[in-house]
């Protein structure tokens, strides 16, 4: 298997990217944000208990999330890879993939991270939140929040992989496909 773990902060571009690689690489892609939308769209009580942390910018509880990244893995035991898209984003998510991937007898190959700066982001999510529908992209207050809490929570686990020697940092901005190849070029060296 090739599991990688596509990182970055609020709108790098890990979702726009993801769709992309998963084609390209045939790996399953898992993104939590997508899933926690999901089931707020079905009301489940999932997306019910994930809705007010993700209005507010916040993350989902570790517990909840980890529970639902476990159930999507066990689905496609016989992947021959995944992607990991918004997921980890604590050190407990992290240690909890290890231990989930180590139960399969698998490990995470890699983490490939877009670096992109916060204005941009901010620009990015604003402007997608103009027809998204997301109240988490509509307001400014909550988009600077989500940077906020990424580099407060998210963004340790970059040491987290680099002592591992798993982390590789790619420009996020440019085209979509110039970033694509940037990604291709690190993906091609690990499969
Ligand atoms: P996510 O759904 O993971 O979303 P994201 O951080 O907004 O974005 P991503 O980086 O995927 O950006 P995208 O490609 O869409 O998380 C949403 C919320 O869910 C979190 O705040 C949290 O509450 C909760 N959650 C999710 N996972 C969790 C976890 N593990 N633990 C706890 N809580 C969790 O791109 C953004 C925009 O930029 C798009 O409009 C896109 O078109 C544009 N764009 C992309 N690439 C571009 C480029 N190269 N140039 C210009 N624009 C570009």
């Amino acid at each position: 298997m090739t599991n990688l773990v596509l990182f970055g902060p609020p709108g790098a571009g890990k979702g726009t990217q993801a769709i992309v690689l998963k084609e390209k690489y045939q790996l399953v892609h898992i993104s939590t944000g997508d899933v926690f939308r999901q089931n707020i769209k079905n009301q489940t009580e999932l997306g019910l208990s994930a809705k007010s942390f993700m209005d507010r910018g916040q993350l989902v509880p570790d517990e909840v999330t980890i529970n639902m990244l476990r159930a999507k893995v066990e689905e496609h035991k016989d992947a021959k890879g995944f992607i990991f898209d918004g997921f980890p984003r604590t050190v407990a998510q992290a240690d909890a993939l290890a231990e989930l991937l180590a139960s399969m007898g698998e490990d995470v190959d890699a983490m490939i991270a877009l670096e992109v700066d916060d204005e941009i982001l901010v620009q990015r999510l604003l402007e997608r939140g103009k027809t998204s529908g997301r109240a988490d992209d509509a307001d400014e207050t909550v988009v600077r929040r989500r940077i906020k809490v990424y580099y407060e929570e998210t963004a340790i686990l970059k040491e987290y992989y680099q002592k591992q020697d798993k982390y590789y940092g790619v420009n996020g901005v440019g085209s979509i496909e110039d970033i694509t190849g940037r990604l291709s070029k690190v993906i091609e060296k690990l499969i």
